[in-house]
């Protein structure tokens, strides 16, 4: 078990002493190759260190690499059900340790306790749903064009898989890339965000405390151009699967694709949320507020756009600002708090960026837009529940992905309207319609251009048995969760055997 010794303590300064944490490598916890760490520190008190990590490097990864495609030669020979059975009981082993894992995220990246819960149940769920699939991993059985002939699909892993995930869903999101990779016979070095290495420790420790063999799953800590890069780069690593921004998504897609690697990338979204006259605006509102500021606005399904019709445009903006201005901000161990920080100062200070932005460009700003300095909020990197209306739809804020909690809110004429301006970005990840009116909703599921469309409720909250990715800039086409991931964690082998006991020519020796 290395339950014991995935940390050691050490004193730093003055404070309590904090734990030291090493890379996991053909299932020893060693530390990197180049003797350097960095600190994880609490974006809503960043007095508070979480933890220490390795600064890894390219030798790191060949280590991981190598002791990956070692564990391969074997894990791949043990029947997928059984990998799955190993699977479930770490969502067991998740349950029995959910509060702890969303305490320590919460340090970690800063939202708020509801969620971090949410976010270790999400890994929880695709435990559950990918154990299931060590039973299934369907494929076709066909018949053959020939007589005494049978023609079947089976799917077989790749080999060594990388994985570069995110810090917004730092267990939910490794859970959705290391679960199915196993699942379906692969291995696995993942590069957890630096801001959340530790949520990726905590999903990897239920996998080794379940009885996943060494090497099956490696973590190499660090940051992108020394751990990432090299990992995307490497010739002995057949998948690539990133979570990030679309400026990354570009350089790892085009790293993989010189070398010919299975490459899935799920990038940004700035998803749109339209609100017609029909509306039980209530509902709207309540889920504006949840989609725009959950997270703090962190999430690539994050509500950032919100289209409103002109019947209902002037009540809907005065409420839902009203509601803004009142979200509790703070640290989120505290249950009451509804928002917390961002998640580090160059973040903060991009939302900050995009508030100035906002306003040479003219939308106007009806609350927010400031930093939380003062009192208990001197610590973290807080800032205002920001709202902008009255926002062109070509304007700056209403096309980038801020990634925070900074919402444009934009007129609308009809569904039309609304849809072409829901349409009219780079992004195409998440997508929402509040409407009573069936024939709306259907024509918007029909003609909204994004991975995923709600109705009557917000762009967040996918759940981990449908897919999951989007279109246009958000990616290259694949999809996680359910069976996109089993789809992208395999590789189709085709199957004839024939009984015939002769050469039977397809396409020519055609049978009368
Ligand atoms: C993300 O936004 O990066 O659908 C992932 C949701 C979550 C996952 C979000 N289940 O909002």
């Amino acid at each position: 078990m290395a339950t014991d010794t995935m940390a050691s303590p050490a004193t730093v300064g003055s404070s309590p002493p904090t734990k030291v944490f090493k890379n996991f490598i053909d299932g020893e916890w060693v530390e990197s190759s180049t003797g350097e760490t960095f600190e994880n520190r609490n974006p809503a008190d960043t007095r508070d260190v979480v933890g220490i990590f390795q600064k890894s490097a390219k030798a790191d990864v060949d280590a991981a690499v190598d002791a990956a495609k070692r564990a391969f030669a074997k894990w791949r020979l043990i029947p997928a059900p059984r990998r799955a059975e190993l699977v479930f009981r770490a969502a067991e082993i998740l349950i029995e340790r959910k509060e702890d894992h969303a305490r320590e995220m919460t340090r970690e990246m800063g939202k708020v306790l509801a969620e971090t819960r949410g976010d270790v149940q999400e890994a929880i769920d695709a435990a559950y749903y990918n154990a299931g699939e060590g039973r299934r991993m369907f494929g076709p059985t066909v018949p053959s064009e020939m007589p005494n002939k049978f023609a079947m699909a089976v799917r077989q892993p790749i080999g060594v898989c990388g994985m570069i995930t995110p810090w917004n869903f730092p267990m939910a999101i490794s859970s959705w890339k290391l679960l199915p990779a196993v699942v379906c016979g692969n291995t696995c070095v993942i590069k957890p965000a630096q801001d959340t290495p530790l949520s990726t420790f905590n999903l990897v420790r239920a996998f080794t405390d379940a009885g996943i063999p060494g090497g099956v799953v490696n973590i190499v800590t660090g940051f992108g151009p020394e751990v990432g890069t090299p990992l995307a780069e490497h010739e002995d690593v057949r998948a690539v699967s990133l979570t990030g921004s679309s400026a990354v998504g570009r350089i790892i897609g085009g790293i993989a694709a010189k070398s010919f690697k299975h490459c899935s990338l799920e990038l940004g979204g700035k998803n749109p949320m339209i609100v017609l006259d029909d509306a039980n605006l209530d509902l709207a509102i309540e889920g504006g507020i949840w989609g725009g500021f959950g997270t703090t606005g962190q999430r690539c399904t994050a509500t950032s756009r919100i289209i409103v019709q002109k019947g209902v445009y002037r009540e809907f903006i005065e409420r839902y600002v009203a509601r803004a201005k009142k979200l509790k901000v703070g640290n989120g161990l505290d249950e009451t708090t509804e928002m917390g920080p961002a998640v580090n100062e160059k973040q903060l200070q991009t939302d900050l960026s995009y508030v100035a932005i906002g306003q040479d460009e003219g939308a106007k700003l009806m609350c927010g837009g400031n930093r939380l300095d003062q009192g208990n909020y001197q610590y973290g990197w807080f800032m205002e529940p920001t709202v902008f209306t009255d926002v062109d739809p070509k304007m700056r804020i209403a096309q980038e992905e801020i990634f925070g909690p900074v919402v444009s809110i934009i007129p609308c004429d009809d569904l039309e309207d609304a849809i072409a301006i829901a349409n009219g970005i780079e992004y195409g990840l998440s997508s929402s319609l509040y409407t009573k009116d069936v024939n709306k909703a259907f024509a918007a599921i029909r003609d909204l251009d994004a991975g995923i469309t709600y109705i009557n409720a917000p762009t967040i909250g996918a759940e981990v048995h449908l897919p999951f990715g989007g279109t246009k800039a958000t990616g290259n086409g694949h999809r996680e969760g359910g069976i996109g991931a089993i789809d992208f964690y395999t590789e189709w082998k085709s199957v004839y055997v024939d009984y015939s006991d002769k050469l039977q020519r397809a396409q020519i020796d055609r049978p009368e």
